[in-house]
């Protein structure tokens, strides 16, 4: 062979084994790899022999697919399908309906419900077998993924003995994606939806979308903005929707579209939207009427309602129940739910913001109709990087309440930063609100637990486009996996979650898995310690909600002003939201409220939330607040530093091109990181006049510069700069 035809060989084979290892995060968290673990793969191998699979509908074939593509994958097998159990190393799928086998578990297929499934090493005809029941297809499709999960996360297979069911019933996406594909808050490319191309093309991300989503157990997907446009609710676009809603179908996920309040008029020809006309109720009964002609299975509406601009009850002098009542009672004949959003302020209401939608709502608590579930954000101003749990959650008893989390990161860093955002939704969930004694958690209360209610919800705010990997940042996709987890049983740990997505996502080597774990978990606390330490909250960069902003006073909305929030003067800092102040703390039940209402038995972590705070006070560290507060924010980035460290001793542990694109990204976030630390410092300087200490890393700017910082063309703004 001559020199150069070897040379092109060589180029050819490289570009080769590089397409063949490239990893761009396409696959997420079913990637199927070969087991490596020779132990591991020869039990499995064992125990998956033959397998016993029966049922043709479309959920049971699409199960059947992703356990026999994945056991091809993961073990190099393809299991005999056989009709009775001839040997050990059987598998057994099925319902009582489709396997005579799994209907010999009653208590098991009793424990499972709707939705659960069981997944057990049984003796069948004597022969040692692996089951996977449920009582219906979509609890068998629950089941394979966690079955896979098991072998992806290298778990023993003897004796397994799991019971499932998930302990809320709406586990749903919101996507904020606009009909032209840009994406409010959104910072992973466009929206996933081609709508142009619909109903004629079904592009093959909406499958995986819809199998990632079954994976984790999320069932359902509101795919428009809140910010709505009523032509989606036009004849075509219902008929573009209904082909998404036949891709989700298979996959056990209903669609729901956002309702704009305004559409009799907009769409309709019709003079009012008043809720208590009755032309308008006609209207929306037709409009119901036409949506389940076209998507039989649809699952309801989500109203934002007289917030941020968008039009509602109010409009017409009407309240939030007669506005949610009157789409409840188009929906009912349909079953639909319709899911009515508590994020309602007004700056022409002169009170603290953070008490504007318990204020609305708390009066209408026992008067929204059966098939209405109230949709509240885990904090009372807007998915900050820290937030005290809504004070509407145990406070509404006879009214299901649905929490909305955020998964996107508008306020925490974009798709550019590493934040696992598992411990910040525990945080809420796990937050006692007393309303019923000790121990009524917040949880609780969305799983319908806390007064028996029978609907129950949780909603995230996707963080899902258009880019390969899905979310933008790899780590991203952590959080739409967390979401899918909690929102299934949030009691489950975010280390247990960060452990399993890990080891699917990237590798089992647990020389990775403990330092990067480790990393994640600490990673939220990080970004609050260099954005919003001590309850600081709001305080971000105006219109685009990117990098730092302290000093924005001017814009027209007093309440979308950081000054608003922040209130630094020469005396102090924070929010006075106790009885001296606008007194949101009576919205919680003692002796919440009076945890609050006392700066010494305030949590450090929400001390400006509730107090306007001395800036000599002393902190229970025996530093002053000023001390403590910068102190937060040089520790923020020296651990932004430190995960850049870590993820260098990550090199060859995993692929190059998802290795780089972190280690680039982490630089990204440091120098971000060092521009809010700076900015904020600087500025609450002028007002403090206290030092910094002289041995820190000096601000290399002064306040000006970072005061006249802008940034253009930031994505997710809806062309907002
Ligand atoms: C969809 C915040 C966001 C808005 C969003 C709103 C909401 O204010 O900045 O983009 O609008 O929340 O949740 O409705």
């Amino acid at each position: 062979m001559n020199k150069p035809t070897a040379c092109i060989i060589l180029f050819l084979s490289m570009l080769t084994s590089s397409f063949v290892k490239a990893e761009d995060g396409y696959r997420l968290w079913l990637r199927y790899d070969k087991v490596q673990n020779s132990t591991l793969y020869n039990n499995y191998r064992q125990s998956v022999k033959q397998m016993q699979f029966n049922g043709s509908s479309p959920t049971l074939l699409a199960a059947k697919r992703e356990l026999t593509n994945a056991l091809q994958q993961m073990l190099n097998l393809q299991p005999a399908l056989v009709n009775s159990v001839t040997s050990n190393g059987t598998l057994i799928v099925g319902t009582p309906k489709t396997s005579a086998n799994v209907a010999k578990f009653s208590n098991d297929i009793a424990a499972a419900g709707d939705e659960g499934y069981f997944i057990k090493s049984a003796n069948i005809n004597g022969k040692s077998c692996l089951m996977i029941g449920a009582n219906t297809d979509k609890g068998i499709l629950y089941g394979v993924f966690n079955f896979l999960k098991l072998l992806q996360t290298g778990q023993s297979l003897q004796s397994v003995a799991i019971n499932e069911s998930p302990k809320i019933k709406m586990r749903v996406l919101n996507h904020w994606d606009n009909l032209d594909r840009t994406v409010e808050r959104g910072y992973a490319g466009s929206s996933i939806w081609k709508w142009h191309k619909l109903p004629g093309y079904i592009d093959p991300r909406y499958i995986d979308y819809a199998r990632a989503n079954a994976s984790i157990g999320i069932n359902g997907a509101v795919v428009n903005n809140v910010n709505a446009s009523a032509i989606s609710l036009t004849k075509d676009y219902l008929i573009k929707a209904s082909a998404l809603a036949n891709v989700f179908r298979t996959y056990g996920i209903k669609i729901y579209l956002t309702a704009r309040f305004s559409a009799p008029i907009e769409i309709g020809g019709l003079k009012t939207a008043d809720p208590l006309d009755a032309g308008v109720r006609q209207w929306w009964k037709d409009k119901a009427d036409e949506i389940y002609k076209y998507i039989p299975d649809f699952g309801g509406f989500i109203v934002k309602a007289n917030s941020e601009g968008q039009p509602g009850p109010q409009t017409y002098n009407r309240n939030h129940v007669d506005g949610a009542n009157m789409l409840a009672d188009a929906l009912k004949p349909h079953n639909g739910i319709v899911m009515w959003r508590a994020f309602v302020y007004d700056d022409k209401v002169p009170d603290d913001r953070a008490k504007q939608a318990y204020n609305e709502f708390k009066p209408l608590d026992g008067q929204f109709s059966d098939n209405v579930i109230v949709q509240v954000k885990n904090g009372a101003i807007d998915f900050q990087p820290r937030e005290p749990f809504h004070p509407l959650f145990g406070a509404m008893r006879k009214t299901p309440l649905m929490m909305e989390f955020q998964i996107t990161q508008e306020y925490l860093g974009f798709s550019t930063h590493l934040v696992y955002l598992a411990p910040m939704f525990k945080e809420t969930l796990e937050s006692d609100t007393y309303a019923k004694g000790k121990g009524s958690t917040v949880a609780k209360d969305i799983e319908g637990q806390l007064d028996k209610q029978t609907l129950s919800g949780m909603a995230g705010v996707a963080n899902i486009g258009s880019d390969v990997n899905w979310t933008g940042h790899p780590f991203a996709q952590a959080n739409w996996y967390a979401f899918g987890r909690l929102a299934w049983n949030p009691a489950q740990s975010s280390e247990a979650i960060a452990d399993d997505w890990l080891r699917m996502t990237f590798t089992q080597d647990n020389s990775f898995i403990k330092p990067v774990k480790a990393l994640m978990l600490s990673s939220r606390e990080t970004t609050v310690d260099y954005m919003t330490p001590l309850g600081l909250h709001h305080i971000m960069g105006t219109g685009a909600h990117y990098g730092p902003g302290p000093w924005v006073g001017n814009l027209a909305r007093p309440d979308w002003n950081p000054t608003y929030y922040h209130k630094a003067d020469s005396a102090g800092v924070g929010f006075d939201r106790t009885s001296t102040g606008s007194n949101a703390v009576a919205q919680y039940f003692p002796p919440v409220r009076d945890e609050f209402e006392h700066i010494e038995t305030t949590p450090e972590k929400y001390l400006l939330w509730f107090h306007h705070v001395s800036w000599k006070h002393t902190m229970p560290s025996g530093k002053t607040l000023w001390q403590e507060m910068v102190d937060h924010y040089y520790r923020g980035v020296d651990s932004v530093r430190n995960m850049q460290k870590t993820w260098s001793l990550m090199q060859g542990k995993i692929d190059d091109a998802r290795y780089n694109e972190v280690k680039q990204l982490l630089a990204i976030q440091e120098q971000e990181a060092v521009w809010w630390r700076n900015a904020c410092v600087l500025y609450f300087q002028s007002f403090s006049k206290m030092p910094i200490p002289a041995s820190y890393e000096k601000p290399d700017h002064d306040l000006n510069y970072y005061r006249n910082q802008k940034l253009y063309f930031l994505p997710g703004t809806n062309g907002v700069q």
